[in-house]
């Protein structure tokens, strides 16, 4: 039964990797399409319960598959006063190959 719920948030290029990986090794994971705030490009939110014992495994999983990278996105930067024009700006920053929450999971029930 999990009794911890791993959230994490990961590159679009790792998703299905990452799934497949999950998949073979019996985890159960629920894929979320999701978009990051600074950037607000997509990436993909993977909730993955999981039993106590099953843990560092599935950590494991995740930071074996996930890569960290380089990117250069246009982030819009507010030009005078609020409510002015917004211009896009080319910045260069490093996307972490994974963001991981974990939370205790109080009760697991399937109807
Ligand atoms: P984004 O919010 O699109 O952020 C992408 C990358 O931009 C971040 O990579 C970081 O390198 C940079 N960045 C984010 N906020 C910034 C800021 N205020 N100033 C300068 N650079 C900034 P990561 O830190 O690896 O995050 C990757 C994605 O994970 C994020 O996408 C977001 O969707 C999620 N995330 C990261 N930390 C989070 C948190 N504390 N809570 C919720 N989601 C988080």
């Amino acid at each position: 039964m999990p009794t911890k719920l791993i959230i994490a948030i990961v590159q679009d290029e790792d998703a299905a990797r990452l799934i497949s990986e999950l998949m073979n090794e019996g985890f159960s994971a629920t894929k979320l399409a999701t978009t990051g705030g600074f950037l607000r490009s997509g990436n993909t939110t993977l909730l993955v319960g999981v039993a106590e014992e099953q843990f560092s495994k599935c950590l494991s999983i995740i930071e074996k598959v996930c890569k960290s990278r380089r990117q250069i996105a246009s982030s819009p930067v507010m030009m005078g006063s609020p409510g002015d024009h917004y211009m896009n700006y080319p910045i260069e920053v490093t996307v972490g190959s994974a963001t991981v929450f974990v939370l205790h999971v109080e009760q697991f029930i399937k109807f």
